[in-house]
């Protein structure tokens, strides 16, 4: 893998580069679809492509380990010929969701001892085996084992968990570093920083994740139900410890303010299930601000979703039917709803690129953030 920086903001610390895997380049800022279960809900790979603009889709452990299982991801060749997804692919390593998903679990330093939530069989996930797994699956970027905190979080638990999690990627990088790629093109490990919302934590975490001098870093353990303003806090302090050459991927969020906040701080790369779940609830981000379509106030409004975007379902579908298909709890109003969703997600990452590029990002930003916000 390879990253390039193109252009940097005068007034943030926003950045415009590029990355280069085996299954093609990345522009970034990036946000990446979240497709779980090797599939992005509701969206067709053609759609994904064409349609929505993704560039990178991820996958997760977890549950490509529990269904289809590894049998069939290693038979099939991977992920990518799983799923026909031929552009990169990154996936999390299951460490979120063996915390958030697993009703009864036992963290151990071996690693964590847990129940599927499936079927309730018992399961155990350790820093080997899930570089193990995530070398099967195939995906282009794999991420390290951690354990993501809640919020709030009291500063020993804190403590003691960012060091197990520091001690889990010395397993990780050793495991991963001594196996090979199984389906013949290249793959990377980045490993996530933690610490909480302790700023003495999250510098120390920021600095041991740098010392790895992997090809990309994350942060991980925000946006987990601290203030908006906590997060961004601690992405600008870990940012400005994590090495500036190389992509930073923020895990799991967020809003579109979010996403353009983080931005001018210093990240690259995105993930979220808000575009997607929320337009399956019938809640729209669009370029004049946030839509909940069940509203009544689109009953009669049969002007297009939105224009702006120049995507066929957002331009096609009238407010008013996709309000009567959303209520309907019609399929289709989830496809166009999520296909729009994320349609408005990487226009808006890719305006944000060409706004840096222009020189003219901060100042975008600031209008961005209120007009996107505003709920109509
Ligand atoms: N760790 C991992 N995945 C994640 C997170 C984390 O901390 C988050 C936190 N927002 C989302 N996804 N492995």
């Amino acid at each position: 893998m390879q990253f390039d920086l193109i252009a940097k903001d005068a007034q943030s610390k926003a950045r415009a580069g590029v990355v280069q895997t085996d299954h093609g380049a990345i522009e970034t800022p990036i946000f990446m679809p979240v497709g779980t279960a090797g599939t992005v809900k509701a969206v067709h790979q053609r759609e994904l492509k064409e349609d929505v603009k993704a560039e990178i889709i991820l996958g997760n452990t977890y549950h490509l380990y529990l269904r289809p299982g590894l049998n069939v991801l290693e038979q099939a060749g991977g992920l990518h010929k799983f799923n026909g997804w031929d552009r990169p692919i990154l996936t999390d390593s299951g460490g979120y969701q063996v915390f958030s998903l697993a009703g009864t679990r036992k963290i151990k330093e071996e690693g964590v001892k847990f129940r599927s939530h499936i079927d309730g069989s018992p399961l155990d996930f350790t820093p080997e085996n899930v570089m193990d797994t995530q070398r099967i699956i195939g995906a282009d970027i794999i991420m390290a084992f951690d354990e993501c905190t809640p919020y709030p979080c009291d500063y020993t638990y804190a403590k003691n968990s960012m060091e197990r999690t520091h001690r889990w990627l010395q397993r990780c990088v050793d495991r991963f570093d001594s196996t090979e790629p199984k389906y013949g093109y290249s793959q990377t490990l980045f490993p996530i920083v933690q610490g909480s919302t302790y700023k003495d934590l999250r510098v120390k975490s920021a600095e041991t994740i740098a010392s790895f001098g992997r090809e990309g870093n994350a942060i991980g353990g925000l946006s987990v139900g601290e203030p908006a303003e906590m997060m961004y806090e601690m992405t600008e302090l870990v940012c400005d410890i994590l090495p500036a050459d190389k992509p930073r991927y923020l895990m799991g969020v967020g809003t579109p303010a979010n996403i353009l906040e983080n931005i001018a701080l210093g990240v690259d790369m995105f993930d979220c299930v808000l575009p997607t779940r929320n337009a399956r609830n019938g809640m729209l981000f669009t370029t004049q601000g946030i839509v909940n379509i069940r509203n009544e106030r689109w009953a009669n409004d049969h002007s297009p979703i939105d224009a702006e975007l120049g995507v066929y379902a957002s331009s096609f579908y009238s407010k008013a039917y996709l309000r009567h298909l959303v209520r309907a709890n019609e399929m289709l109003g989830a496809q166009i709803s999520s296909i729009h969703n994320l349609t408005f997600y990487l226009w808006l990452v890719k305006q944000a690129r060409q706004q840096i590029i222009n020189g003219t990002f901060r100042d975008w930003k600031d209008l961005m953030v209120k007009k996107l916000m505003t709920r109509l």
